[in-house]
């Protein structure tokens, strides 16, 4: 198994990615709907974090399923792999939005942790203007073929494995130092997990989590041809966490 997963160039429609989306699929659909999302064409990329805070976490099994919409791993789904297997903290996992699977039946648990633990770390996307890649939270390698190929390489010890998975799906180190660096041998990387007011650009990693989930936020689609986002990003990095 992958854990990168490869799309070709999309011929017949849009490509757009979507930032965290925490358990609010309605006010989601409410913004497709916006900006005439057709789904027998366009395609959704979610950065992951699907679940927790939201009122509609369950409904992640659906979405996954969905022929038209693809998310990686975010560190949210990765609290809901972990968490049949006991060696989390109750009180830890409900502060972090995570009540709604600690009430879950065994079952379901067992359901969440395993469709999750499917979901690719990273997608690259074929676009006319060159391959975007999608990961939760940052690409720790200065080139993304070394990402990509350090990820799915067998004789990676499992941690270093766990090292890397760690900052891919949990590192704000990249914004904190407003590190402008980019990400080598990609022509854009789109991130999510660090709420922003609007979204913004680092070099050429794209951060569109504008917190739809929030009661002040709001979904930033970016169409991954373009790199245009709708909103428009005003400029000036801004951030709110
Ligand atoms: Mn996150």
């Amino acid at each position: 198994m992958s854990f990168v997963k490869r799309f070709e160039r999309n011929t017949v429609g849009r490509d757009f990615a979507v930032g965290d989306i925490h358990g609010h699929f309605t006010a989601l659909q409410n913004r497709l709907a916006q900006i005439g999302f057709n789904r027998d064409v366009d395609r959704l990329f979610s950065v992951g974090d699907l679940v927790d805070r939201g009122p509609e976490s369950d409904n992640a099994l659906e979405w996954i399923d969905l022929p038209w919409f693809h998310a990686v791993r975010g560190n949210h789904e990765d609290m809901a792999i972990r968490w049949p297997s006991g060696n989390m903290d109750s009180a830890h996992y409900a502060a972090n939005g995570g009540g709604w699977n600690v009430s879950n039946p065994r079952y379901l648990q067992l359901a969440f942790s395993g469709a999750f633990d499917a979901l690719p770390i990273a997608m690259e996307v074929e676009t006319e203007a060159g391959l975007v890649g999608i990961v939760h939270a940052d690409c720790p390698f200065p080139t993304w073929r070394d990402f990509t190929v350090s990820i799915d390489d067998s004789n990676l010890s499992n941690k270093m494995r766990k090292a890397i998975f760690e900052a891919a799906l949990w590192s704000r180190e990249r914004i904190q130092d407003e590190d402008r660096s980019g990400v080598a041998g990609i022509r854009a990387l789109i991130v999510g997990h660090t709420p922003l007011k609007n979204p913004a650009v680092l070099g050429n990693v794209h951060y569109i989590d504008t917190g739809g989930w929030f009661r002040d936020g709001y979904f930033t689609l970016i169409d991954l041809s373009t790199l245009e986002t709708i909103p428009p990003i005003p400029g000036k990095l801004d951030w709110a966490a």
